[in-house]
């Protein structure tokens, strides 16, 4: 069974409070619920994490290379600040896609930036809450057509062969 982590950044807890103009009315909750249903749909497991936490977002973007097939990240604010995020993303080996809510290219100049960009399998930006659903699919067509194993795998397999 695949397994993708899907990580939401800073404040994205606050979605269908404030700035709906901009993000819409969907909460988290209801973005996750429709995720979770499309990975049921897929066969696949999802982990799905919220924290205003650089670090925290960084530790878990390390542990998922033994973990998990993908990753879906909604980086947010941080998306345009963090070389850490991208150096983690980088370095995990497993196959990553940007999702913004928002067209952050037609938005403020500061938020056309990208430090994850460059790291991702694909970028989906201005489609609302679908743009998850959209990565999820993404992925899971990515995956079902390249081998990509999460690290533990790739070692036992690496073991197996040696005996
Ligand atoms: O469009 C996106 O998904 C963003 O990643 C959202 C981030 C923003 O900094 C990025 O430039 C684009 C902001 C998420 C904050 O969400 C809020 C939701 C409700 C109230 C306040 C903030």
């Amino acid at each position: 069974m695949l397994r993708v982590l899907v990580l939401h950044g800073p404040n994205l807890n606050m979605l269908g409070a404030r700035e709906t103009s901009i993000y819409g009315s969907a909460t988290l909750d209801a973005i996750d619920t429709s995720l979770k249903k499309l990975g049921e749909d897929l066969g696949v497991t999802l982990d799905i994490r919220q924290s205003n936490l650089e670090g925290e977002l960084v530790t878990w973007i390390q542990e998922a290379r033994s973990d998990y097939h993908g990753i879906i990240i909604n980086p947010a604010a941080y998306t345009h600040t963090s070389i850490a995020i991208r150096d983690a993303l980088a370095a995990v080996n497993v196959p990553v896609i940007e999702v913004h809510l928002s067209n952050i290219h037609r938005r403020e100049e500061f938020r056309r930036h990208s430090y994850v960009s460059g790291v991702a399998l694909g970028l989906i930006t201005g489609f609302g809450p679908t743009g998850y659903l959209l990565a999820l699919r993404g992925l899971h067509e990515y995956l079902g057509s390249h081998e990509s194993k999460p690290a533990s795998h790739r070692l036992n397999r690496t073991r197996a062969r040696k005996r």
